[in-house]
């Protein structure tokens, strides 16, 4: 059976969610982060090089990097659904927004965190950092404005790697100014698989991560 090596207060939590929307079957493998730095365990990189997670085991396949695993996913247990029609200009876009949310949106986000850390020696680097948080959620929250979707009428795959997006950026404070991004965010939470996703895979506060050198 598909495992899912999931590690609390991580991007993990995408891969249960789009499992709970799919009613596909899956196992948790559970790992927690250490303390105090909140790094993940070692095992982790028993399962594959980068010690990272999501990372998933299906038969002969170890999989990392939570895009690939979404369309994995998709592939084999999608029939078709949380993507568009893949001869569709919806799917253009699809696959668009799908490298966008980890390809893009997340570095500022990830500077932010580490700039964190710095204090006021990351000072230098704060002004382009905030410029560049505001021109990718300035993006989104365009992008979102009056509709309930990414792409087409229905939630996709692209919806999932871009909420972890927007919960970064909420626990970093940074979403305050995004009327339609919140209002998305609240919308996505309310989904019932989302919320099976959330009881199965136990901790998840993406505030807690935001201690040195965690990613
Ligand atoms: N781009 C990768 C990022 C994977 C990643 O950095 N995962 C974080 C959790 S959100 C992690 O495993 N951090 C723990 C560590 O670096 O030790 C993906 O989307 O899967």
């Amino acid at each position: 059976m598909l495992q899912v090596h999931h590690l609390n207060n991580s991007r993990s939590q995408r891969i249960l969610w789009l499992l709970e929307e799919l009613g596909a079957p899956y196992e948790i493998v559970h790992y927690k982060r250490m303390s105090p730095v909140p790094l993940a365990p070692p095992e982790l990189k028993k399962v594959h090089p980068l010690g990272k997670s999501p990372v998933i085991t299906d038969g002969k396949h170890t999989i990392a990097e939570s895009g690939a695993i979404v369309e994995y996913i998709l592939d084999k247990y999608g029939n078709g659904r949380l993507r568009p029609d893949p001869k569709s200009d919806d799917h253009v876009k699809y696959i668009e927004w799908m490298h966008y949310a980890e390809g893009s949106a997340m570095l500022p986000l990830m500077m932010h965190l580490y700039a964190g850390f710095l204090g006021d020696g990351a000072a230098p680097l704060r002004p382009r950092i905030d410029s560049e948080i505001a021109n990718q959620l300035s993006y989104m929250e365009n992008a979102l404005k009056g509709r309930d979707y990414l792409v087409g009428k229905g939630l996709t795959g692209a919806d999932i790697q871009v909420v972890f997006v927007l919960e970064a950026a909420n626990a970093s404070g940074v979403l305050k100014d995004y009327p339609a991004l919140q209002h998305y965010l609240e919308a996505m939470q309310a989904r019932p698989a989302y919320k099976r996703a959330i009881e199965k895979g136990g901790e998840y506060s993406l505030g807690s991560n935001r201690r040195p050198a965690t990613s």
